[in-house]
């Protein structure tokens, strides 16, 4: 008996001892701090397929963590990237030697972010990470230093805050804009159009873009703050150099009232950006409850441009205000991206001609480098990479031509006499296969050669014609006796000719 209730005491005190351990375990979970959580931003993006087409992006743009948190962000394509925080600290220009050097936020915690540091990842290549942890609350906007048109958000709540989405909501929604940035940059260059001019029946110019993009231009509509009434939508559009143009069209207004219109960092949800100035569109006084306007802005809107405005792509929204209150806002995404190669690739040129490359990519730095067959191709960043050699001069295949760095709008000239085809590479993107072919026939007779130039440019157009012509040309040069198919082809090429004298006539007369 005994026994038994000393064997009880022991099961009794074993399950008191089991309780008040679990009882401290569940006190010591509910006292815990929320734990700190990892987040991930990938950067840029490309097809396998189409390798030269890049996506320019932070995925998810704008991202929403709690203080204490960490972001670790991977380079997800073949072009390299920098995250850069500048925190409204002046930049820098992206082919400044210091750009893609590593800035640590400070140097007790090279990694952790306050809010008011300048923090770089240096250059990061396919692969790399890199990772910030944030303790300050607020909205924060960062960039890549050699591609202005990235920009992204970082939203920084207090911690503990619910956060409004999970890490696979954010892979969901990264790669809707990475396929929305692909697919602009596809476009593009399928409505690219080679240009070319015949400058005299022995020399024509042909010219061929050196990266290209999706146009700057986007719509965002405007939501009303709180109960105002007011709606509308914006367009934002890229119209030269350092002029951007802002269309606004609002409803709901009070005649008489007056309404300042801003473009503000940040986003319209989150608010402000800690560090950033607001830049101010216009003023107006409508005189009914719905206005339209529109406004040239000729401050530089990119936080690092080469030569050309490059509106980001995130992290800019507009804001419709009384002075005191907001009354309408959205934000301003553009869809970003740049095929990183020559259209067309392969150009078919007669000894003779020139061929004329113009950088087209806002975002980006390219070169025309031709190197001798056993020279190695510099490096970029190298000075000789950078020495600009032999633009507008007859190209010799045995020496090195080189276009230097170009920006958006710069060309590289070339005139070609001997017969062959020549490699091109661009110094930046050799390795991610930037390479354009330049192929030189023998200048054949006059009239053999109007035809030949004739099918030659209607092959290199991407136009919806150009099958058709082709299939002509696959007839001449096949033909066995289709004599109606000749005749067509013929009649075809005499038309095509027609209108190409008609259309040298009247751009002479102009
Ligand atoms: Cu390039």
């Amino acid at each position: 008996m005994e026994r038994q209730k000393m064997f009880a005491a022991a099961l009794l005190a074993f399950f008191v001892a089991v309780a008040l351990f679990a009882g401290v375990q569940v006190v010591t979970k509910a006292s815990a701090q929320p734990t700190e959580k990892t987040w991930y931003v990938s950067i840029g993006g490309s097809l396998p397929s189409y390798s030269t087409d890049e996506a320019f992006g932070f995925y998810p743009h704008m991202i929403v963590i709690d203080a204490g948190d960490t972001i670790v962000w991977t380079v997800t394509s073949a072009e390299p990237h920098t995250v850069t925080f500048f925190s409204g600290k002046p930049s820098f220009n992206g082919l400044s030697p210091i750009a893609v050097l590593p800035i640590p936020c400070s140097q007790s915690a090279p990694n952790v972010y306050n809010g008011s540091e300048v923090c770089s990842s240096g250059l990061l290549v396919q692969g790399e990470q890199y990772s910030l942890t944030f303790t300050t609350p607020g909205v924060y906007v960062y960039t890549c230093v050699l591609h202005p048109g990235l920009q992204g958000v970082v939203v920084v709540q207090p911690k503990g805050a619910p956060y409004p989405y999970t890490q696979e909501q954010y892979n969901v929604i990264a790669q809707q804009e990475m396929a929305m940035d692909l697919q602009a940059v596809q476009t593009a260059v399928d409505s690219y159009q080679v240009g070319t001019t015949s400058v005299s029946v022995n020399s024509s110019v042909y010219r061929v873009a050196v990266g290209y993009q999706p146009q700057e231009i986007t719509t965002a509509s405007l939501s009303p703050v709180g109960n105002s009434g007011v709606s509308g939508n914006v367009t934002v559009q890229v119209v030269s150099s350092q002029t951007a143009q802002v269309k606004v069209s609002l409803s709901g207004l009070t005649p008489g009232k007056s309404y300042s219109v801003q473009l503000l960092f940040g986003s319209s949800q989150y608010g402000e950006a800690t560090g950033y100035s607001p830049i101010n569109i216009g003023s107006f006084t409508p005189t009914s409850t719905s206005y339209s306007a529109s406004f040239l802005v000729h401050q530089n809107l990119s936080l690092v441009a080469y030569t050309w405005i490059e509106l980001p792509m995130a992290g800019l929204y507009m804001n419709v205000n009384t002075g005191s209150n907001t009354v309408a806002s959205g934000d301003i995404m553009f869809t970003d991206g740049g095929i990183m190669g020559f259209l067309p690739s392969v150009v078919t040129i007669y000894a003779g001609d020139t061929v004329v490359w113009t950088e087209l990519e806002q975002n980006d730095v390219h070169t025309v480098t031709y190197v001798p067959p056993g020279m190695p191709i510099p490096e970029f960043g190298t000075p000789q990479s950078f020495e600009a050699i032999g633009n507008n001069s007859v190209f010799d295949p045995s020496q090195y031509h080189n276009s230097g760095p170009l920006v958006y709008g710069q060309s590289y000239a070339l005139t070609f006499d001997k017969p062959g085809v020549y490699t091109f590479v661009c110094l930046v993107h050799d390795e991610i296969g930037m390479y354009g072919y330049v192929n030189v026939l023998p200048r054949p007779s006059s009239t053999t050669h109007i035809v030949n130039q004739v099918t030659t440019v209607m092959q290199q157009t991407t136009l919806p014609g150009t099958t058709l012509i082709q299939h002509y040309n696959t007839t001449i040069s096949t033909s066995t006796g289709d004599k109606l198919a000749r005749v067509a082809a013929v009649i075809g090429i005499l038309f095509g000719v027609v209108a190409l004298a008609i259309a040298a006539v009247a751009t002479r007369r102009r």
